[in-house]
């Protein structure tokens, strides 16, 4: 896993990786979300439609322990994900 280790005075917007800028405020990452997540456009999210935008997350984190992608995390595996 990567692991950025920061001297105190970078604590800040400084330190963020350079995307972090570019995603806006909460409120903004907050409805970009939604508008993502909201498959058919109809102002709503649908139980599948949320379950989906979830469920291709817990497929990446999955992944990233994964490294023989095998479908099985070994208990290595879980204690060292790959970065
Ligand atoms: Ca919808
Ligand atoms: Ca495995």
């Amino acid at each position: 896993m990567r692991r950025h280790v920061l001297h105190p005075r970078q604590y800040g917007k400084e330190a963020w990786p350079s995307f972090a800028p570019s995603l806006g405020s909460p409120t903004e990452i907050r409805a970009s979300e939604f508008a993502q997540m909201d498959l058919d456009h109809d102002g709503r999210l649908s139980f599948s439609e949320f379950e989906g935008h979830h469920r291709s997350l817990v497929d990446r984190a999955f992944a990233a322990f994964d490294r023989d992608a095998d479908n099985r995390l070994s208990r290595q595996e879980f204690m060292a994900p790959k970065e």
